[in-house]
């Protein structure tokens, strides 16, 4: 990799998304966030700081991590502030804000797990999270800043990360975090502050990694269940070789995808490519060897870890909700790095799957893991004893803004096709606006209007989705041939004037997707798409057989867009012709013995997405086809 291309993204305070599909989402965020806050009571998360501030009696409850989801939330709530201002959630805010004043010493630490137990600072760096609760103090103190200009919270992060900085630089006591998130909080700091130390720091941690052994056996939590992760030793903190020597996506996937997060954002600043080297190596094996149809990641449910190469369990998968966060996460980092559609259509596979599976339509229920295929066991909750996901979503719904946008010298970078207005700070060019309309992703017609006080010269370069096979261009109301697709993007490069419009025809049609042979559980499945959608089959819109005998015959398919069966938000249920395998074998028979009869049907598919929302059931992405 080389930096010479780097995008900047366009930031939360220049997008307003007004889009048929995800506004409806992210209003609901206010509401999402309001049940979450009564929920961080009732799980005693908020309770923690209360009795570490000293203002309440008590014993600390939940996982020894359980500040970071406060955190997490104070986060969200921030960026939500760009959109609207709600004020109860403004005064719990507030609230929240006062009591984290409060739970800090006055040499800026603060971790309540380990001021209420009355435990050793810094002392196990491996089980306990300080440094990863810290992180995401930084990371909500730079939000809550940046959308207030409030510096209550910032002091506090401030105040935390110069603590930290004491100890671990100052005091020569530089050690391994045992879950990333610090690192990449530090570069944000660092980028507002400018505070070189903070970057350091950020360095030192990464640096660190993988030079010498972790000796983690256990994370204390109040359930009394000891997760034992010795079994996954040194590699499932990433902490097997050092940075430079990485060269697949390994152990614990959220702890994986957040220090590459760091490491990005390190190698941003930096250009080393020391950094550079192992992150596109990391990328390449994540995306080609161990990341599911869906964008799930993580797939190990033992140590909530990345598998081997091809290790894509469906049922007894993990892909955990916060996996796929910090994938996007990565993701969105790496695009930075240049002009390469690859990493936002993974940001794009990953929200419309993977990612907004882990909630209910109704915004109301989480899943932890998302497999892709259930007996019919599979449920979301209302909130988890480890309750990382929830919050989690949270900010990434609030700050979806970032993600549409890019650019550099020359060009503007249409990364998501999400629709809103845009106002857009071109280096070389001035301020262009940008409006982005249309029904993407159930129709593939994308429409922009470009603002603009003076004709200029520039280029807007739109993203060529993977899955898109045919596809037109229209500038103002004409067929438009000129332009170039360079590293997957239609790049066009024109004199923009005032209210000139590209008209984005994307042919959006149902198709039937096929799988590397290694993964040996889909070796001869085959899995329904539509658009940037993996679709799935539900027992409850399929009554006539027991799902797992459906089976699919490719040559007698004939697809239908049933659009009035709809879960949802437009997006279309998908019929097929399918077969119902009725033969009647025993348990093991010879082959040429084969008994099979078929019953033909109408299979009915849903978005994977949209799964689980009308009780238990089965459900099953890869589809065996007919034998
Ligand atoms: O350890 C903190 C968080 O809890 C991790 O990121 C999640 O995977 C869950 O284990
Ligand atoms: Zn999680």
């Amino acid at each position: 990799m080389d930096l010479t291309e780097r995008l900047a993204p366009v930031g939360l305070d220049d997008v307003v998304i007004e889009d048929p599909f995800w506004s409806p989402k992210i209003d609901r965020t206010i509401e999402t966030l309001l049940s979450q806050y009564e929920k961080l009571e009732a799980y005693g998360t908020i309770g923690n700081f209360r009795i570490a501030a000293g203002i309440e009696e008590g014993s600390f409850r939940g996982p020894c991590f359980m500040d970071s989801d406060a955190y997490k939330w104070l986060e969200a709530v921030s960026y939500t502030f760009y959109r609207r201002r709600d004020s109860e959630l403004e005064e719990k805010a507030g609230y929240l804000v006062g009591l984290i004043r409060g739970a800090q010493a006055d040499d800026g630490y603060i971790d309540t797990y380990i001021t209420i137990n009355g435990r050793l600072r810094y002392t196990d760096l491996e089980s306990v999270h300080e440094l990863y609760c810290a992180g995401h103090l930084i990371e909500a103190a730079v939000a809550h800043f940046s959308a207030t200009s409030k510096r209550d919270l910032l002091e506090v992060g401030i105040k935390a990360a110069d603590n930290i900085y004491r100890h671990f630089i100052e005091g020569g006591r530089a050690g391994v975090p045992g879950h990333e998130e610090i690192e990449l909080a530090l570069v944000r700091l660092y980028r507002l502050t400018g505070d070189g130390r903070y970057f350091e720091l950020a360095r030192v941690f990464i640096d660190i990694r993988g030079t010498e052994e972790v000796s983690f056996t256990r994370c204390p939590d109040d359930t009394g269940k000891q997760k034992d992760r010795h079994a996954c030793g040194q590699r499932y903190f990433q902490n097997h070789v050092p940075i430079t020597a990485l060269t697949e996506v390994t152990g614990h996937a959220v702890r994986a995808l957040y220090y590459n997060c760091g490491v990005t954002d390190v190698y941003l600043e930096t250009g080393d490519e020391k950094y550079g080297g192992p992150l596109g190596a990391m990328w390449e094996n994540m995306v080609t060897k161990r990341m599911h149809i869906t964008g799930g990641v993580g797939s190990l449910i033992n140590g909530e870890s990345f598998g081997a190469d091809y290790e894509l369990p469906n049922e007894h998968t993990y892909n955990e909700t916060c996996a796929q966060i910090a994938s996007i996460f990565w993701n969105h980092r790496m695009a930075q790095t240049g002009a390469d559609s690859r990493y936002h259509d993974i940001v794009e596979l990953t929200l419309y799957n993977g990612f907004l599976s882990g909630i209910s339509l109704d915004g109301k229920k989480y899943f932890y893991p998302n497999p892709l295929k259930s007996s019919g066991r599979h449920e979301r909750s209302e909130w988890f004893q480890c309750a990382c996901c929830p919050p989690n979503m949270a900010r990434l719904f609030a700050s979806l803004g970032q993600y549409i946008y890019g650019t550099s010298r020359g060009t503007i970078f249409v990364n998501q096709f999400i629709g809103g207005r845009a106002s857009i700070r071109l280096p070389g060019t001035g301020t262009v606006g940008l409006l982005q309309e249309g029904e993407y992703p159930r129709y593939g017609e994308v429409r922009f209007t470009v603002g603009i006080s003076h004709p200029a010269a520039f280029t807007i370069a739109l993203r060529k989705p993977a899955w898109l096979e045919k596809y037109t261009i229209e500038i103002n109301g004409k067929r438009h041939l000129n332009f170039q697709v360079e590293k997957g993007y239609i790049s066009i490069m024109r004199e923009w004037k005032d209210k000139d419009t590209i008209a984005f025809v994307m042919a959006i049609r149902p198709v039937l997707m096929s799988c590397h042979r290694r993964v040996t559980g889909n070796a001869h499945h085959c899995a329904v798409a539509f658009g940037p959608f993996v679709y799935c089959l539900e027992q409850i819109d399929n009554p006539g057989a027991d799902l797992f005998d459906i089976r699919i015959d490719p040559d007698d398919i004939r697809f239908g867009i049933d659009d009035e069966k709809s879960l949802s938000d437009g997006i279309p249920a998908i019929s097929f012709n399918a077969r119902i395998d009725t033969g009647d074998t025993p348990l093991y028979y010879a082959l040429r013995k084969m008994n099979h009869t078929h019953k033909k049907i109408r299979a009915r598919a849903v978005p994977y997405y949209a799964w689980n929302n009308r009780g238990k059931g089965k459900m099953l992405v890869w589809i065996p086809l007919i034998s």
